[in-house]
C-alpha cells in the first residue's frame, strides 16, 4: 500500500510530523514558567507571602515583589528533611530572620531556613528591581527541582 502511493504518503507524514510540533511547540512555548497550577507566580498579600518547601519543589514558583516594599516571607517546610530558600544577586535590607534549623542571612543576603515540620520567616525590603533566581541551597535540592523565579518590580 506504501509503495502504491508513494508521493502522497510521503507528503501526509510530513503533514503529519507538522501538526504535532506545531501542538508540542504550543504546549511547550509562550512562557518560561514550567507549566502547571503553580506556574501563576505570586505576590505579597499585606506584606506576607508563604512559600512551601518539599521534596522537590517549591510551591509557588514564581515570586513577585515590589523594590522598596517590606514584605515577610515564610517557609512553610512540609518536606521530611530540612530546606532553605535563597535568593542569589539581589540586595536586601533583611529586618528580621527568623529562621530554623541553624540558618541565618547574612546582612543583604536572602536567606531563610525551615527545619521538617517547621517554619522560617524573614522580613526584608529588596533593593534593586530585576528577575532572580530562588533555590535550596542545600545539597544538590537545587538540581532536584528547588528553584524558582523571584520578579522584584
Ligand atoms: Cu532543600
Amino acid at each position: 500500500m506504501v509503495g502504491a502511493l508513494p508521493g502522497a504518503s510521503h507528503i501526509w507524514l510530513l503533514f503529519a510530523v507538522g501538526a504535532l510540533s506545531a501542538v508540542l511547540w504550543t504546549a511547550c512555548s509562550g512562557d518560561s514558567e514550567p507549566a502547571g497550577p503553580t506556574a501563576t507566580p505570586a505576590s505579597a498579600i499585606d506584606g506576607e507571602l508563604t512559600v512551601i518547601a518539599s521534596e522537590w519543589g517549591f510551591g509557588p514558583e514564581g515570586i513577585i515583589l515590589q523594590q522598596g516594599e517590606e514584605v515577610r516571607i515564610t517557609l512553610q517546610n512540609d518536606g521530611a528533611i530540612i530546606h532553605n530558600l535563597k535568593v542569589s544577586g539581589l540586595e536586601v535590607d533583611v529586618i528580621a530572620d527568623m529562621s530554623s534549623g541553624g540558618f541565618s542571612a547574612d546582612e543583604g543576603e536572602l536567606l531563610v531556613g525551615a527545619d521538617s515540620k517547621d517554619i522560617g520567616t524573614i522580613t526584608f525590603v529588596p533593593l534593586e528591581p530585576g528577575e532572580y533566581a530562588f533555590y535550596c541551597s542545600i545539597g544538590s535540592h537545587r538540581q532536584l527541582g528547588m528553584e524558582g523565579s523571584l520578579i522584584v518590580e
